[in-house]
């Protein structure tokens, strides 16, 4: 039985054909989705056990770090991007792990290793924009993992870029419902789609 405090819901749940970026993108994309809605379902099962009901530990700060990079990559800002990865990278390593609840402690460090690396990455490619956006791939797994360890602190709209990865697609997250996608900037702002609405509860 897993003990994780999650304040998870998707209230909507957008599963959009990837038409707008002509590509076919075949089955990995659903079955992304898949994925996406089962993880939503659970989580709001265990929300209705009544346990567990309070967060000890918000991503908040992490968060506001991940969107101002995301910001900066959907402006085409290199120099930005990467003194926002140094933000990040940070507000990372100074999360007091005594406020982390014992059983996240693990899943905590191995996401938090993993990101910090991206994000380090990120602030070391001034001038390599591509490179960073390759590391935002990975950084937005890493956020997605830590959403499912600790709920969201604000609503966040998951997007997916059905493009980008060598056509493996991408998934980002936005505070806005607006698609302004990181990954090609001006280049195809409004490509991708949001799969899944996820909500503070
Ligand atoms: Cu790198």
């Amino acid at each position: 039985m897993k003990n994780i405090t999650l304040y998870l819901t998707a209230v909507t749940l957008v599963v959009m054909a990837f038409l707008s970026c002509n590509l076919n993108t075949g089955k990995t994309e659903s079955s992304g989705n898949d994925t996406a809605i089962s993880q939503t379902v659970s989580d709001t099962s265990k929300n209705q056990d009544g346990k567990h009901l309070k967060a000890d530990f918000s991503i908040a700060p992490i968060v506001k770090d991940y969107l101002s990079l995301k910001n900066a990559l959907i402006s085409g800002n290199d120099k930005t991007a990467a003194s926002e990865g140094k933000n990040l990278l940070n507000t990372l390593s100074k999360i007091d792990m005594a406020s982390i609840p014992n059983d996240k402690h693990q899943a905590y460090m191995e996401i938090a290793a993993d990101a910090k690396e991206h994000a380090e990455h990120i602030g070391d490619n001034v001038g390599n924009i591509a490179h960073q956006r390759e590391h935002l791939v990975s950084l937005s797994e890493d956020l997605n993992d830590l959403i499912k360890l600790f709920g969201a602190p604000q609503t966040l709209y998951q997007d997916h870029c059905p493009m980008f990865n060598g056509g493996k697609g991408a998934i980002w997250f936005s505070e806005t419902k607006e698609i302004k996608n990181p990954y090609y900037g001006s280049k195809m702002i409004d490509c991708g789609s949001v799969q899944a609405t996820i909500e503070v509860k």
